[in-house]
């Protein structure tokens, strides 16, 4: 009889001492937040952060609440330059990041930012888009990341769009969700993000919005799926540069999937990790990840909500990032490089210094042999992005680029990150995607 009343309370007991391995929300507890210095310096000392990438970091400070007044001030005029001075050769995603790091959350004194005003600019880079699209066999300006952030900010700052045209573009068979048939993890939780943000203010009175609301639920639980089809044994979704935006994905529709199909913590624990190793030595790689690991997501950006101020828990560093790199030694390494358009391979080996990366290698076969392996580099928010090999250029109209591979396999880092290996078969491929 004793016994039997003992059980439940025993139960209970064991219940509370299981750690919760399975969260809808997991983050970097306070006590932790030490593991989240590199991420931080790497953002705030980098003299690297130029143009757009400041809208990146800016909206990653702000939603951790990590930023003094003094420092958001000064990212917050870059961003405001940038949107100002390069407005036109802006791409629509690029000024979608850039809002919604103007107005994550309110200054105490803010009355300088004419969101109506940037609202409409950003509907009419939505609007070529789509005309691009049916213009060109359903190929964006750009791509469909960079339309989730369009929404994304569309949706947040109310600006006029249609939510039925919405449901139809961002249907998870859709091409632009694939790169060479792969599905980006990266474009599908963007998406998820945007449409959820759609699916939050629309009310499902009249019988047309009922439909589109059917349909976007139905297309955020199938791009969750996607998501989660992409898991790795160690937690990632997708590989290391994804993983962060996936997670603030699967935190916004925890309805969409069962608890079991994901441990959050186990994704955590690999993520930081990895920030141990330096995986995030780029300020856009360590924007992106940063809100997940604090349990924010771009849902919480909200112009009328005040700004919080920092450090409070962190004990920021003034000095230069700490680079994990080893020690150059001054030794010289061999690679073999190669060009391959269709049918035509153009290869050579080079020597470069050790610790060299993917474009040092590039540029010493050019000096090489100009006719071949010239080449033309573009700075984007990653770094240097390759748009033209032997004066051949990439173009999103018919979904071509210049790929990345080393012994056959693409690489997962540009060609200013990615460092070479003595022996290393690398290789730029003419691809489509
Ligand atoms: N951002 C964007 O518009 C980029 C969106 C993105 C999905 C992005 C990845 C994800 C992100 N979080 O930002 C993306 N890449 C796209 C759309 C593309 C295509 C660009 C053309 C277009 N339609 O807009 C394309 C051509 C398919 C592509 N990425 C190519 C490449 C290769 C670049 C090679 C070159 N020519 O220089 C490369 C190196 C893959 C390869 N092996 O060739 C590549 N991408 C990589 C590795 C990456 C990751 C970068 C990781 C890193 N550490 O540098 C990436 C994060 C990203 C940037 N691409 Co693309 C994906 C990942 O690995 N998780 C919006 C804007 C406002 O900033």
């Amino acid at each position: 009889m004793r016994q039997s009343h003992q059980l439940p309370l025993l139960g209970l007991l064991l219940f509370s001492l299981i750690p919760r391995q399975l969260c809808e929300i997991c983050e970097v507890s306070k006590n932790n937040y030490a593991d989240l210095n590199p991420l931080i310096n790497t953002m705030i000392n980098s003299k690297y952060t130029k143009g757009i990438q400041a809208a990146n970091v800016l909206l990653s400070l702000r939603l951790g609440g990590i930023l003094n007044q003094c420092q958001e001030q000064q990212l917050i005029q870059q961003v405001k330059l940038t949107v100002y001075y390069k407005d036109s050769t802006l791409t629509s995603g690029q000024l979608a990041l850039a809002i919604l790091a103007l107005g994550a959350c309110k200054m105490p004194d803010e009355t300088s930012i004419r969101y109506p005003k940037l609202v409409k600019k950003l509907r009419n880079k939505f609007k070529a888009e789509i005309k691009n699209m049916g213009k060109h066999n359903g190929n964006p300006l750009t791509n469909y990341y960079q339309l989730s952030l369009d929404v994304l900010a569309l949706c947040l700052f109310r600006g006029k769009f249609s939510i039925t045209k919405v449901a139809k573009i961002f249907e998870p068979e859709n091409k632009n969700f694939y790169f060479k048939g792969q599905f980006s993890v990266d474009t599908g939780a963007m998406a998820v993000l945007a449409l959820t943000c759609v699916k939050n203010i629309t009310n499902g009175k009249k019988k047309t919005d009922m439909e589109n609301l059917n349909n976007i639920n139905n297309h955020i639980k199938s791009l969750i799926e996607k998501i989660l089809s992409q898991k790795k044994e160690n937690g990632l979704l997708g590989n290391i540069y994804s993983t962060g935006e996936a997670m603030q994905a699967l935190f916004v529709s925890s309805d969409y999937y069962n608890e079991s199909k994901w441990d959050c913590q186990q994704t955590l624990d690999t993520v930081i990790m990895e920030i141990h190793k330096g995986a995030f030595r780029i300020p856009t790689a360590a924007a992106q990840i940063l809100p997940a690991l604090m349990g924010k997501t771009y849902l919480n950006v909200n112009k009328d909500s005040p700004c919080v101020y920092g450090p409070g828990d962190f004990n920021i560093s003034t000095v230069e990032p700490i680079t994990v790199t080893p020690p150059l030694s001054p030794s010289q390494i061999q690679v073999n490089y190669s060009v391959v358009i269709i049918k035509e391979t153009h290869s050579t080996t080079v020597s470069v210094a050790n610790g060299s990366v993917f474009l040092d290698v590039m540029e010493a076969a050019q000096e090489k042999n100009a006719t071949l392996f010239s080449f033309t580099v573009e700075e984007r928010s990653w770094g240097p992005y390759i748009t033209s090999v032997q004066g051949l250029t990439a173009n999103n109209n018919n979904r071509t680029f210049w790929e990345l591979l080393n012994n056959g396999q693409p690489l997962d880092q540009g060609v200013g990150s990615y460092i070479v290996h003595e022996g290393d078969n690398l290789e730029v491929r003419w691809s489509t995607y």
